[in-house]
């Protein structure tokens, strides 16, 4: 997989999912005024301090072309800044707590009841995962019908739909819980994912020295209705990158640790808690 497909496909999916679409953002110009007069004063400042020179500044302006050419301002933005809105929206909430969505949430995948197999290829490689719990409201009460729409990297690291030669909706799905908000949902552990390096986002991290990996993860969305949806992922206790997630989306309330179980496969249990809208 290479950087335009995923980016490409990233922006594509972006555009076509009416959920994200910014509705609701406002339009009050005292406000957009305050938002873009502090982000160019803080450019301005950066310019400022650093001396940032002409060669710097047209350098800068092709990086951000190659950024909007190569389709990758969502994965660009998703790993860079999504976190600093995440946590300012989760200063509000209660419940499980959340972390970023990312680029690649894909909406209307198949349908599924508990207890559920997430769609894999025969010879899907990986650790075998029985992923267990319930889902309650912030009183301890059991939600019924609750649901969890989960998607997933594969062993490699890769997302269905941002790389080609994997099935569609492979390691997606939405699954319902039964009436007391259990479920329990077989799939594989999935790999840390690497951004790619061969586009520009991928170019910046090498070009600064950074390292492009996050920490293995599994996403979910776990919404019924009245309450509010949990956007989250879940990690893997002694797992690569959980202190250096390039996209500062790591939790400590968000780290699995699952168990062997003796035949190869592992298990764990972690519940959900929503908040009512
Ligand atoms: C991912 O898989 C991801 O979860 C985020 C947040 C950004 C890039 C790739
Ligand atoms: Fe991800």
């Amino acid at each position: 997989p290479t950087a335009a497909d995923s980016g490409a496909s990233a922006s594509a999916s972006f555009r076509s999912t009416s959920q994200y679409s910014g509705d609701g953002a406002g339009s009050d110009t005292a406000r957009v005024d305050a938002l873009a007069r502090a982000l160019l004063g803080a450019v301005h400042q950066v310019i400022s301090d650093h001396e940032v020179t002409y060669p710097e500044f047209q350098a800068a302006k092709k990086w951000l072309m190659d950024v909007g050419e190569g389709g990758e301002w969502p994965l660009f933005l998703d790993v860079f800044v999504e976190h600093a809105v995440e946590e300012v929206a989760a200063r509000k909430q209660t419940g499980t707590v959340g972390t970023i969505l990312g680029p690649y949430y894909l909406p209307d995948q198949v349908q599924l009841t508990t207890p559920a197999t997430l769609p894999a290829r025969p010879d899907e490689a990986g650790t075998p995962l029985a992923f267990r719990g319930q889902v309650t409201d912030t009183t301890g009460a059991p939600v019924p019908g609750a649901v969890l729409d989960i998607w997933q990297a594969d062993e490699q690291g890769y997302y269905s739909g941002f790389a080609p030669d994997i099935p569609a909706g492979n390691l997606r799905g939405v699954v319902t819980a039964d009436d007391q908000g259990h479920f329990e949902i077989t799939t594989i552990q999935p790999a840390p994912y690497q951004v790619p390096t061969d586009g520009p986002t991928g170019a910046l991290i090498s070009a600064a020295g950074w390292h492009p990996w996050r920490p293995a993860h599994l996403h979910l969305l776990v919404s019924a209705p009245g309450y509010r949806t949990v956007t989250t992922q879940l990690y893997f206790a002694g797992g690569e990158y959980l202190d250096s997630d390039v996209a500062e989306a790591v939790k400590p309330e968000l780290v699995l640790d699952p168990t062997d179980v003796g035949d190869g496969s592992r298990e764990v249990t972690y519940n959900f808690v929503l908040e009512r809208n």
